[in-house]
């Protein structure tokens, strides 16, 4: 029996879905799921109201999953105009800039409804109409925010490419979805330091189509140049109306794509709609983080990555809360920035990445210690498993022993949390996701047969049984690949791609992929991609990467590479590699550990046999399991004698 952190007692008492509740309410939810959203779609504003709520199929061939998609709103006006009445001084985003010695900004729900509006209107002056595919590629800054309602408020799709990919990253994406503008900035700050922002964008549109159109928005004011595609948003803000009337949208158009990483091929757009997924991000960013008028929220994700769409903006602004937005890195200008700023601006829930902890845990507890953190009543995590040491930190020295952790398993697929425990409802265990949210139905099957694994003490793959409103919808612009990858290995169910285990007392720990999908920091990465970029390059003959435990990281990238012949081995080859897969894709991909293989494991049929080099690269070769299927059984001995990280 794992140990269990009780739910503070206030919290229990008055959070919103106590114990009692939340049996009863999921339940509910999972009987009569028409009923149950039929409800809680009413949390939002609609302009026509839904009369039909549920309209899924998971035949696969026939996958088609629709949520309210007879009612009409719009996302923008549910994040602000409906705020203004009550709160319309109320600050909605705190933003605290890249240097702790620049000023915070406080803007307010009424200061948030003129810049989106004004924003909007650049972009109709642009020829900017709904349907249209905008990417936005931009620091953290509050017009990132403005940039997402904006589109929101005239019915076109954004489409965020994190800052830190680069600008071939940018171009595959700009291209994919046919985007007519791509709003970026000058320069990004982070860490003391200036990304190039503009001229990364610039690299990139030389790829595109010359009707693309770049809106360039003032952050550092740093010189950069110019060209006949370029508008500079500032000049056009100061005269743009601040007035700009919310379109009216319907609840299945889509509200925005954001691309992620796969087991197989280059990333897909994730499509996700207007209705359902605002339903369920509000939903859950009020519940899990058990939100309270007046209570200042922190999300650290990156508005490039899901976490940063409906855990800073989205979820938030649909609820009237505070959010904080911040552009910097925890490390700058040194490891206490992140429990500063919690200090300064009070903030009460504050949700990170393991990886962030982890890196600050080995920074020593005397960061944490000189800031007062007392406003904080609950944190957070989500990105990948969190260990129990990471865990018993987060919770000792960062939450003083008061604060519950929820630990939230979710995908960019899944549009919010499906399994998280509740604050005031559920005893926490350290590194268990442990209960599904209202409405969803966790499946564990047998990988081997697909055949469902009842019972508790069990472990398996993960699939969902149905739909939620938050659920993506299509993969833009190639359903069958949509169908391919969520719904054709266990028929029926939407496969998540993670393994768990359901441990005796029926909650759930996710145990990682079960895909050719690594976990980075929190990031997601496709094997399959580093491999492409690891190919492209003259001197790679081939490439086959894998994920072994990093310390920080959670899992660090191990490419085992194989040269052309006549190509020899060198350091300074390691380094250039390292490079070009950081210019073809982005730092984030940046491989750790490079071993240089004279022949890969193949079957005779030559298919790559992933699970030995990922024996290798974990250090566990002692389990190996068969190898004779191999076409060569000796190229093991030479892999494992030259394995990069021993000790
Ligand atoms: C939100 C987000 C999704 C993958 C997911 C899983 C891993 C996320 C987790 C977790 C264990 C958690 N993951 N949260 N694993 N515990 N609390 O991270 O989306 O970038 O699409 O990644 O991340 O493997 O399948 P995304």
């Amino acid at each position: 029996m794992s140990k269990t952190y009780a739910p503070p007692a206030d919290m229990a008492a008055n959070a919103h879905v106590t114990e009692a509740d939340y049996d009863k309410m999921y339940a509910a939810s999972i009987a009569d799921p028409t009923k149950f959203w039929g409800d809680h779609g009413k949390r939002i504003d609609w302009i026509k109201p839904y009369t039909r709520v549920k309209d899924v199929s998971y035949e696969f061939g026939n996958v088609s999953i629709k949520w309210f998609d007879d009612g009409t709103l719009n996302v923008a006006a549910n994040c602000i105009d409906r705020h203004l009445a009550a709160r319309g001084d109320q600050t909605a985003i705190i933003w605290e800039p890249d240097s702790p010695d620049d000023e915070a900004l406080h803007i307010s729900y009424r200061d948030l409804h003129k810049a989106t509006s004004k924003m909007a209107n650049v972009l109709k002056g642009l020829g900017v109409e709904k349907g249209d595919r905008v990417v936005i590629y931009m620091p953290m800054i509050p017009e990132a925010a403005y940039a997402m309602l904006a589109c929101a408020r005239i019915g076109a799709i954004h489409s965020i490419v994190f800052a830190g990919f680069s600008p071939d990253a940018l171009s595959a994406r700009v291209n994919g979805c046919g985007a007519k503008v791509v709003i970026t900035a000058d320069e990004a700050p982070r860490g003391g330091r200036n990304t190039p922002l503009k001229t990364n964008a610039d690299k990139a549109l030389a790829h595109c189509d010359d009707s693309v159109q770049a809106l360039v928005v003032r952050r550092t004011g740093a010189d950069v140049p110019w060209s006949d595609r370029d508008h500079d948003y500032n000049a056009l803000a100061a005269t743009a109306s601040d007035d700009c009337p919310p379109a009216e949208v319907n609840a299945e158009d889509p509200l925005f794509i954001l691309y992620t990483s796969g087991s197989t091929g280059q990333p897909k757009g994730v499509v996700h709609t207007t209705g359902g997924y605002l339903v369920y991000a509000a939903m859950t960013h009020q519940i899990t983080f058990d939100y309270h008028d007046k209570d200042v929220y922190w999300c650290t994700a990156d508005v490039g990555w899901v976490t940063g769409h409906s855990y800073i903006v989205y979820g938030p602004l649909a609820n009237g809360a505070t959010t904080l937005m911040f552009e910097g890195v925890p490390t700058y200008p040194d490891a206490s920035r992140f429990w500063q700023i919690c200090e300064k601006h009070k903030v009460a829930q504050f949700y990170t990445a393991p990886t962030a902890i982890r890196a600050l845990m080995g920074q020593g507890d005397d960061f944490v210690k000189k800031a007062d953190l007392s406003s904080l009543k609950l944190l957070g995590t989500v990105g990948e498993p969190i260990n129990p040491e990471a865990w018993n930190w987060y919770n000792d020295v960062v939450g003083g022993g008061r604060c519950p952790i929820v630990d939230t398993w979710w995908q960019t697929e899944t549009g919010g949390h499906l399994m998280t425990p509740l604050p005031g409802a559920h005893a926490t265990k350290p590194g268990a996701a442990q209960k599904p949210f209202f409405g969803i139905e966790p499946v564990v099957l047998d990988p081997t047969d697909g055949s469902v694994v009842e019972g508790n003490g069990v472990e398996g793959v993960l699939c969902i049984r149905d739909s939620w409103p938050g659920q993506m919808r299509t993969v833009w612009g190639d359903h069958e690949r949509f169908e391919q990858t969520y719904f054709s290995d266990f028929k029926g169910y939407y496969f998540t791609g993670d393994g768990c285990r359901r441990d005796a007392d029926g909650d759930y720990w996710i145990t990682g992929r079960v895909d050719d999908v690594i976990n980075v920091s929190g990031h997601r990465m496709g094997t399959a991609e580093v491999e492409s970029a690891l190919v492209a390059h003259p001197k790679v003959a081939e490439a086959a990467v894998v994920g072994y435990p990093h310390d920080i990281k959670g899992q660090g990238i191990y490419c085992y590479v194989t040269l052309m012949s006549g190509d020899e081995p060198s350091e300074e080859l390691r380094k250039e590699l390292r490079t070009w897969v950081r210019t073809e894709i982005g730092p984030i991909a940046s491989p750790d550990l490079i071993q240089w293989a004279p022949g890969l494991p193949k079957t005779r049929s030559g298919k790559i046999m992933r699970r030995i080099l990922r024996k290798i690269a974990e250090d566990d070769y002692g389990a190996l399991g068969d190898i004779s299927t191999l076409a060569d059984p000796s190229v093991v001995d030479d892999l494992i004698a030259n394995r990069m990280n021993k000790g």
